[in-house]
């Protein structure tokens, strides 16, 4: 049977087959892995695998093959450092969370996730909650992201998580996509999710990531269906994806408003900084690049000299 992995627990995995009906699923014995990743996980949601039934009275099955990944994002470990850990696999969209206040989302964080999903050749887009406890300082912090976000070739979606009126633009650009959520805490992604999905009621107001005992709990992630088509993917505790290794040139194809001026760079190996005939500072200078982009740019191409 083919399967498509909704959740792991560590020993089981929950799989849905082709005609939607869930199964209990494990790894038995000798398992074939089309892709060669070093990864703690052989398996993560997204994945799809074939497997056999065990016993059809309870709806239990034995994997027996992971299907190559479309795409997969991965992250430390929380168990062993050295180690990669796939969050998911097989995804459409990226989504960011973000608000302006209650918490406050930095730009740095948002076009550093942005990047990530560029380097993972996920497209990417940005959605701001809590659109209805902005005050007039926020509002124009709200015109100003429109406007960086936008020229940069992003999609943002303002929002407000708890009323429906809001949201029936997002619900259909997510139809028939697998859409992987981030976003810091508190910031409403339980929310949006329990809007968009009625019935599903996942807990709001939920610290995750850290147990009271002060030790790493395992946040796994979760898929789920979308009605209509189109499943969204929640990571609990998980602030950041990517470990991504890349040399310095290559940064700016990560930021979509500089890629498609690259070609007016006078050197090929140009980083932006202080080059003579860079299309990049030229396009600042004019105001077509935003001077906020260019300065988590800058930031970002300063932290690769450092261990990430
Ligand atoms: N005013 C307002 N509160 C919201 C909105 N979205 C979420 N909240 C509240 O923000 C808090 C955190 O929401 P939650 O969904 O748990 O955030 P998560 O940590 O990102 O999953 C809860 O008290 C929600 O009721 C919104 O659009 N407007
Ligand atoms: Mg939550
Ligand atoms: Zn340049």
């Amino acid at each position: 049977m083919k399967g498509l992995i909704y959740k792991s627990t560590g020993s089981w995995y929950i799989t849905q087959d082709e005609t939607g009906a869930f199964w209990k699923t494990r790894i038995k014995g000798k398992m074939k892995i089309d892709e060669q990743i070093s990864s703690t996980n052989p398996i993560a949601v997204g994945d799809y695998v074939k497997f056999d039934v065990e016993d059809e009275s309870v709806n239990t099955g034995i994997i027996t093959e992971v299907l190559g990944r479309h795409n997969y994002i991965v992250r430390v470990s929380p168990h062993n450092k050295t180690q990669k850990h796939i969050i998911a696999s097989n995804i459409d969209l990226a989504l960011l969370i973000v608000t302006i206040d209650n918490p406050r989302t930095s730009t740095g964080f948002i076009d550093r996730f942005l990047m990530t999903a560029e380097a993972y050749h996920i497209p990417a887009i940005i959605v701001v909650n809590k659109t209805d406890l902005l005050k007039p300082k926020h509002k124009e912090t709200l015109r100003h992201w429109m406007d960086i976000y936008g020229k940069a070739g992003y999609e943002i979606y303002p929002v407000v998580a708890t009323d429906p009126a809001t949201l029936a633009t997002l619900f259909n650009k997510l139809q028939y996509k697998s859409t992987l959520f981030s976003g810091h805490s508190g910031v409403g992604k339980s929310t949006l999710i329990n809007q968009l999905i009625p019935g599903i009621a996942l807990k709001t107001n939920q610290v995750s990531g850290w147990s009271g005992k002060g030790q790493h709990t395992t946040t796994f992630a979760e898929m789920f269906d979308l009605p209509g088509g189109g499943r969204i993917i929640d990571t609990p505790g998980v602030k950041e994806f990517g470990l991504i290794d890349f040399e310095k040139p290559e940064l700016s194809h990560y930021f979509p408003e500089m890629r498609q001026r690259l070609n007016g760079c006078k050197f090929n190996n140009c980083v932006h900084i202080n080059e003579p005939g860079c299309a990049i500072i030229e396009a600042v200078r004019a105001g077509e690049i935003s001077e906020d982009r260019y300065i988590s740019y800058v930031g970002i191409l300063e932290s690769l000299d450092e261990e990430w």
